[in-house]
Protein backbone atom coordinates (compact mmCIF):
# COMPACT_ATOMS: atom_id res chain seq x y z
CA UNK A 1 0.00 0.00 0.00
CA UNK A 2 1.43 3.54 -0.86
CA UNK A 3 -0.22 6.55 1.85
CA UNK A 4 0.34 9.78 -0.79
CA UNK A 5 1.25 12.58 2.54
CA UNK A 6 1.90 15.84 3.06
CA UNK A 7 3.27 16.20 6.53
CA UNK A 8 1.45 18.71 9.38
CA UNK A 9 -1.86 17.61 7.69
CA UNK A 10 -4.89 15.29 7.72
CA UNK A 11 -2.87 11.92 6.33
CA UNK A 12 -1.34 11.68 9.78
CA UNK A 13 -4.29 10.49 10.97
CA UNK A 14 -3.72 7.17 8.32
CA UNK A 15 -0.59 7.15 8.93
CA UNK A 16 -0.58 6.60 12.64
CA UNK A 17 -3.41 4.05 11.56
CA UNK A 18 -1.24 2.10 9.30
CA UNK A 19 1.70 2.20 12.10
CA UNK A 20 -1.04 0.99 14.87
CA UNK A 21 -1.92 -2.21 12.71
CA UNK A 22 2.08 -3.00 11.56
CA UNK A 23 1.15 -2.82 8.16
CA UNK A 24 3.82 -2.48 5.06
CA UNK A 25 3.26 0.38 3.31
CA UNK A 26 5.29 3.07 1.56
CA UNK A 27 5.03 7.18 2.21
CA UNK A 28 4.62 9.17 -0.90
CA UNK A 29 5.13 12.74 -0.18
CA UNK A 30 2.85 14.97 -2.15
CA UNK A 31 3.66 19.05 -2.76
CA UNK A 32 0.02 20.48 -2.11
CA UNK A 33 0.68 23.49 -3.94
CA UNK A 34 2.77 22.13 -7.10
CA UNK A 35 0.84 18.68 -6.90
CA UNK A 36 3.59 16.70 -7.45
CA UNK A 37 4.65 13.99 -5.90
CA UNK A 38 8.19 13.72 -4.78
CA UNK A 39 8.94 10.55 -7.26
CA UNK A 40 7.72 13.30 -9.61
CA UNK A 41 4.17 12.25 -10.75
CA UNK A 42 1.38 14.33 -10.92
CA UNK A 43 -0.83 13.94 -7.95
CA UNK A 44 -4.22 15.17 -9.87
CA UNK A 45 -3.90 11.88 -11.84
CA UNK A 46 -3.98 9.55 -8.75
CA UNK A 47 -6.47 11.78 -6.88
CA UNK A 48 -8.15 14.75 -8.76
CA UNK A 49 -9.62 15.87 -5.81
CA UNK A 50 -5.95 17.05 -5.40
CA UNK A 51 -6.02 16.82 -1.69
CA UNK A 52 -4.07 14.24 0.96
CA UNK A 53 -4.46 12.05 2.20
CA UNK A 54 -4.93 9.16 -0.65
CA UNK A 55 -4.35 5.64 -0.09
CA UNK A 56 -3.40 3.43 -2.81
CA UNK A 57 -4.12 -0.67 -2.41
CA UNK A 58 -2.26 -3.27 -4.04
CA UNK A 59 -4.50 -4.01 -6.23
CA UNK A 60 -4.11 -0.27 -7.67
CA UNK A 61 -7.67 1.58 -6.60
CA UNK A 62 -6.88 4.76 -4.93
CA UNK A 63 -9.34 5.51 -1.73
CA UNK A 64 -9.78 8.93 -0.43
CA UNK A 65 -11.25 10.87 2.20
CA UNK A 66 -9.35 10.12 6.00
CA UNK A 67 -12.44 8.87 7.77
CA UNK A 68 -13.51 6.47 4.52
CA UNK A 69 -9.74 5.13 4.87
CA UNK A 70 -9.31 4.88 8.71
CA UNK A 71 -12.12 2.30 8.81
CA UNK A 72 -10.95 0.71 5.77
CA UNK A 73 -7.47 0.00 7.54
CA UNK A 74 -8.98 -1.09 10.84
CA UNK A 75 -10.88 -3.65 9.16
CA UNK A 76 -8.04 -5.35 7.80
CA UNK A 77 -6.88 -6.24 10.87
CA UNK A 78 -9.71 -6.24 13.49
CA UNK A 79 -7.90 -8.12 16.28
CA UNK A 80 -6.02 -4.94 17.04
CA UNK A 81 -8.93 -3.56 18.16
CA UNK A 82 -9.02 0.00 16.23
CA UNK A 83 -12.36 0.20 15.26
CA UNK A 84 -15.35 -1.89 16.59
CA UNK A 85 -16.92 -4.78 14.31
CA UNK A 86 -19.27 -3.39 11.04
CA UNK A 87 -23.02 -3.16 11.58
CA UNK A 88 -22.66 -2.82 15.31
CA UNK A 89 -24.16 -0.10 17.60
CA UNK A 90 -20.34 0.75 18.94
CA UNK A 91 -19.31 1.03 15.00
CA UNK A 92 -22.00 4.00 14.51
CA UNK A 93 -20.69 5.22 17.35
CA UNK A 94 -17.14 5.27 15.96
CA UNK A 95 -18.80 6.68 12.44
CA UNK A 96 -20.63 9.43 14.83
CA UNK A 97 -16.87 10.47 15.93
CA UNK A 98 -15.49 10.44 12.66
CA UNK A 99 -18.39 12.66 11.11
CA UNK A 100 -17.94 14.97 13.98
CA UNK A 101 -14.17 15.25 13.75
CA UNK A 102 -14.43 15.56 9.88
CA UNK A 103 -17.21 18.04 9.16
CA UNK A 104 -17.37 20.43 13.24
CA UNK A 105 -13.33 20.34 13.69
CA UNK A 106 -11.29 19.46 10.53
CA UNK A 107 -13.45 21.70 8.78
CA UNK A 108 -13.87 23.82 11.69
CA UNK A 109 -10.27 24.35 11.93
CA UNK A 110 -9.43 24.82 7.90
CA UNK A 111 -10.86 28.52 7.47
CA UNK A 112 -8.47 29.71 10.02
CA UNK A 113 -5.57 28.46 7.25
CA UNK A 114 -7.03 31.07 4.65
CA UNK A 115 -5.30 34.09 4.67
CA UNK A 116 -7.42 35.82 3.23
CA UNK A 117 -10.74 35.31 5.40
CA UNK A 118 -10.19 37.98 8.19
CA UNK A 119 -9.54 38.15 11.48
CA UNK A 120 -13.10 39.28 12.47
CA UNK A 121 -14.75 36.84 10.41
CA UNK A 122 -11.82 34.01 11.88
CA UNK A 123 -13.46 34.90 15.51
CA UNK A 124 -16.63 33.84 14.59
CA UNK A 125 -15.32 30.56 13.29
CA UNK A 126 -13.10 29.78 16.38
CA UNK A 127 -15.55 30.80 18.38
CA UNK A 128 -17.71 27.87 16.50
CA UNK A 129 -14.80 25.38 17.13
CA UNK A 130 -14.62 25.94 20.59
CA UNK A 131 -18.22 25.06 21.72
CA UNK A 132 -17.47 21.65 19.93
CA UNK A 133 -13.82 21.74 21.69
CA UNK A 134 -16.02 22.01 25.04
CA UNK A 135 -17.98 19.16 24.12
CA UNK A 136 -14.99 16.52 23.39
CA UNK A 137 -13.93 17.72 26.52
CA UNK A 138 -17.18 16.66 28.33
CA UNK A 139 -16.37 13.21 26.84
CA UNK A 140 -12.52 13.21 27.54
CA UNK A 141 -13.54 14.32 31.35
CA UNK A 142 -15.35 10.49 31.52
CA UNK A 143 -12.59 8.20 29.82
CA UNK A 144 -9.35 8.60 28.21
CA UNK A 145 -10.52 7.92 24.37
CA UNK A 146 -13.15 8.95 22.28
CA UNK A 147 -14.87 5.57 22.91
CA UNK A 148 -13.67 4.60 26.01
CA UNK A 149 -11.25 2.93 27.30
CA UNK A 150 -9.50 1.80 24.18
CA UNK A 151 -7.81 3.66 21.46
CA UNK A 152 -9.48 3.96 18.39
CA UNK A 153 -9.27 5.49 14.66
CA UNK A 154 -11.45 8.25 15.99
CA UNK A 155 -8.26 9.40 18.27
CA UNK A 156 -5.99 9.15 15.37
CA UNK A 157 -8.17 12.01 13.65
CA UNK A 158 -8.42 13.72 16.42
CA UNK A 159 -5.32 14.06 17.75
CA UNK A 160 -4.28 14.54 13.95
CA UNK A 161 -6.59 18.02 14.01
CA UNK A 162 -6.24 19.47 17.08
CA UNK A 163 -2.54 19.54 16.61
CA UNK A 164 -3.39 22.53 14.17
CA UNK A 165 -4.72 24.73 16.89
CA UNK A 166 -0.71 25.34 17.77
CA UNK A 167 -0.51 27.25 14.88
CA UNK A 168 -3.31 29.47 15.67
CA UNK A 169 -2.64 30.93 18.97
CA UNK A 170 -5.77 28.56 20.39
CA UNK A 171 -4.73 27.59 23.87
CA UNK A 172 -5.73 23.98 24.46
CA UNK A 173 -5.09 24.62 28.26
CA UNK A 174 -8.54 25.92 28.42
CA UNK A 175 -9.73 22.68 28.27
CA UNK A 176 -7.32 20.14 30.38
CA UNK A 177 -9.01 16.92 29.39
CA UNK A 178 -7.92 17.84 26.03
CA UNK A 179 -4.63 18.93 27.33
CA UNK A 180 -3.60 15.50 29.24
CA UNK A 181 -5.58 13.64 26.05
CA UNK A 182 -2.89 15.31 23.21
CA UNK A 183 -0.20 14.11 25.75
CA UNK A 184 -1.33 10.62 26.09
CA UNK A 185 -2.15 10.49 22.08
CA UNK A 186 1.41 11.94 21.40
CA UNK A 187 3.43 9.87 23.33
CA UNK A 188 2.37 6.69 21.70
CA UNK A 189 5.35 5.15 20.21
CA UNK A 190 3.62 4.91 16.72
CA UNK A 191 2.38 8.54 16.44
CA UNK A 192 6.39 9.36 17.14
CA UNK A 193 7.25 7.16 14.73
CA UNK A 194 4.99 8.80 12.51
CA UNK A 195 5.71 12.46 13.06
CA UNK A 196 9.35 11.53 12.65
CA UNK A 197 9.07 9.81 9.23
CA UNK A 198 7.07 13.08 8.15
CA UNK A 199 9.49 15.07 9.54
CA UNK A 200 12.67 12.72 7.40
CA UNK A 201 10.70 12.61 4.82
CA UNK A 202 10.08 16.23 4.15
CA UNK A 203 13.69 17.05 5.00
CA UNK A 204 14.76 14.70 2.42
N1 LIG B 1 -12.51 15.65 2.81
C1 LIG B 1 -11.10 15.34 2.86
C2 LIG B 1 -10.32 16.61 3.10
C3 LIG B 1 -8.84 16.38 2.98
C4 LIG B 1 -8.08 17.67 3.21
O1 LIG B 1 -8.62 18.67 3.72
N2 LIG B 1 -6.78 17.64 2.86
C5 LIG B 1 -5.94 18.81 2.98
C6 LIG B 1 -4.86 18.59 4.02
S1 LIG B 1 -5.57 18.39 5.65
C7 LIG B 1 -5.26 19.06 1.66
O2 LIG B 1 -4.54 18.20 1.16
N3 LIG B 1 -5.50 20.25 1.07
C8 LIG B 1 -4.87 20.64 -0.14
C9 LIG B 1 -5.83 21.23 -1.12
O3 LIG B 1 -7.05 21.22 -0.85
O4 LIG B 1 -5.37 21.71 -2.14
C10 LIG B 1 -10.83 14.31 3.96
O5 LIG B 1 -11.56 14.33 4.98
O6 LIG B 1 -9.92 13.47 3.81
Amino acid sequence: MKLYFAAETCSLSPHIVLRELNLPFELVRVNNKTKKTADGRDFLSINPKGYVAALEIDNGEVLTEGAAIVQYLADLKPEARLAPANGTWERTRLQEWLNFITSEIHAGLSPLFNAEIPDTVKAIFKDKLFKRLDQVASVLNQHDYLLGAQFSVADAYLFTVLRWTRFFSIDLGRWPSIVSYMGRVGRRATVQAALEAEAAAQAA
